[in-house]
């Protein structure tokens, strides 16, 4: 018997066994448990996909599935590091998600105006790029517009207000934040559990705990070719099929790099990515 009952409430369920880890963005099978409150899962459903990153003991860890957006925030501070936001995205093309990078802090004017060249480079590759301040509510509502519908994640570094984001675009929220340092002017990672939240207009909206040092669990060369969409689509021209664009002779990648077709910032991710790649494929065989 194939039963499917979808539930829209919110209820209280245990999780049957240790062994199940269900996280944001999951559909499970639940049954109510006889003369109790609370439900009790079963199982988890396939996942169409899911975004990973190494915990602490370089260990896989799922954050969130299901997803069909994942939000790549930076800000005016803490200082964005760039790679980080590469990292993401690349991440979300290989799970075959909508990159977006949000840019938040805007309020504070010059280390805007410094972020705008990096930003135009994501536009530039067709990224959808958001400018917006949390604090003084600018910009709100057309993320609100863009996230219509979807399933998101925000994700980026601790501090650069991913919890104050979705205060704002959901009123009932209540997201701790958190000072920055004083300092170093980091985030001291304030949101320690990621939480999915239902967005006003439908959709939903996962906050999630800001990192330190991302390193998506990118294993094999060909999934850092595709999780850059210009690289991946410059590729096509270069001599050898399975061109890694490193020291390749008839290079199209680098030759577009080199001529600033194709970021060099970008190109730079792209050949710090491949190198810890090949190290895990050489660890791992
Ligand atoms: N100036 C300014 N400060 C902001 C803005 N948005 C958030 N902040 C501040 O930035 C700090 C960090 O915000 P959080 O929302 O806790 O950041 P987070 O990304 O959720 O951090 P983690 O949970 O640690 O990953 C807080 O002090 C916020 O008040 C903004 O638009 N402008
Ligand atoms: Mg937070
Ligand atoms: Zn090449």
């Amino acid at each position: 018997m194939n039963l499917r009952i979808d539930h829209y409430g919110e209820i209280v369920a245990r999780i049957k066994g240790k062994k199940l880890r269900p996280v944001c963005g999951d559909y499970v099978i639940a049954e109510p448990i006889l003369n109790e409150p609370e439900w009790l899962i079963q199982s988890i459903c396939h996942r169409d996909n899911e975004l990973t990153r190494p915990d602490s003991r370089g260990r896989k860890e799922v954050l969130a599935a299901n997803l069909s957006c994942v939000v790549v925030m930076a800000a005016a501070e803490p200082k964005p590091d760039w790679f980080v936001v590469d990292r993401y995205l690349a991440a979300a093309e290989i799970i075959g998600a909508e990159g977006i990078v949000v840019f938040n802090k805007s309020d504070l004017v010059s280390a805007t105006e410094k972020a705008k060249v990096v930003l135009d480079e994501y536009r530039k590759i067709g990224y959808s790029v958001l400018l917006c301040s949390a604090k003084n509510a600018i910009n709100m509502e057309l993320l609100s517009a863009e996230l219509k519908g979807k399933t998101a994640i925000i994700v980026g570094q601790s501090g650069v207000g991913k919890s104050s984001v979705i205060n704002n675009l959901i009123s009932e929220a209540e997201q701790r934040t958190g000072e920055l340092s004083d300092s170093s002017r980091e985030g001291k990672h304030t949101t320690a559990n990621s939480v999915m939240l239902n967005l006003p207009d439908g959709g939903a909206v996962i906050d999630s705990p800001g990192v330190r040092d991302y390193a998506p669990t990118i294993e094999s060369a060909q999934d850092v070719n595709r999780g850059f969409r210009e690289i991946y689509e410059r590729s096509q021209q270069c001599r050898f099929a399975n061109c890694k664009h490193l020291r390749e002779p008839g290079c199209s990648v680098k030759d577009a790099a080199a001529g600033q077709e194709i970021s060099e910032r970008r190109y730079e991710s792209y050949k710090r990515l491949m190198s810890s790649s090949q190290k895990l494929s050489d660890k791992f065989g």
